[in-house]
């Protein structure tokens, strides 16, 4: 979409209405609880890789300002987050990251927070922004900045370890890739009254995810077969 036509169609939406905000207490939540979850997690990762402790400090920090930012723009629409939703949304991704950390496979929680929950963001944010009202498109333009760092931070650790690390992460993508199509399809309906295209956060999310593992060391055919895991499978809207 051109810029010019993405900002008239943002300047249509009513971002008062009882639709919008309706829709908006349940994706600003699940965005809460992500940025939420991923402060905690670069702190369990800081436990399994203490040579990059300040780093992964520095990112949970980062992390932690993001949620706030995205609170901040729950109450400028005066919309009330529905956590409880969202930490149901999340949970059968957060046990899998409890499980590995808990277990210290941190090849695992590598991939489902800086790989997949990072391109995730990435992709949601980056197709968000057109549209956001303006208070929270400014918010996002600069937390989308700080997720790319926070993709590269897991994207260098396993390219610099790809021999021993890719078996694992291979299963790790098998296991919890199809956990994020089916999340995906979950957001469908509310993603409508955002003006946001379920479509374009897929194809976003599968350049950025694709980018990464083709980095990392991954030939294209592999790259092909680990995006693509769980993706027929996820229930279609
Ligand atoms: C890691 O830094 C952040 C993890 C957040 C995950 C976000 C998932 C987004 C789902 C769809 C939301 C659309 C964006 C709208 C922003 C209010
Ligand atoms: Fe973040
Ligand atoms: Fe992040």
């Amino acid at each position: 979409m051109k810029q010019t036509d993405a900002i008239t169609e943002a300047q249509t939406i009513e971002y008062r209405s009882e639709a919008y905000r309706d829709a908006y207490s349940r994706i600003n939540a699940i965005v809460i609880e992500g940025e939420r979850e991923a402060c905690a997690n670069y702190l369990a990762i800081a436990e399994l890789l203490p040579d990059e402790a300040e780093t992964l400090k520095r990112l949970s920090a980062m992390e932690s300002r993001h949620l706030k930012g995205f609170q901040s723009c729950a109450r400028n629409l005066e919309v009330t987050p529905d956590m409880a939703f969202a930490e149901r949304y999340f949970s059968a991704l957060d046990d899998n990251f409890q499980k590995a950390s808990q277990s210290g496979d941190l090849v695992t929680c590598l991939v489902i927070q800086s790989l997949i929950i990072e391109c995730f963001a990435i992709a949601a944010y980056n197709i968000y922004i057109p549209v956001a009202d303006p208070f929270a498109r400014r918010i996002t333009e600069n937390v989308v900045k700080d997720e790319y760092l926070h993709l590269n931070f897991g994207q260098q650790w396993l390219k610099a370890n790809f021999e021993s690390a890719r078996t694992g992460i291979e299963a790790a993508n098998a296991e919890n890739l199809p956990i994020v199509w089916r999340m995906l399809n979950e957001v469908e309906a509310d993603t409508v009254p955002l003006q946001m295209e379920k479509e374009a956060i897929v194809e976003d999310f599968l350049i950025a995810y694709g980018e990464a593992l083709g980095d990392i060391g991954f030939t294209m055919r592999d790259v092909m077969k680990m995006s693509a895991r769980g993706l027929a499978s996820a229930p279609r809207s």
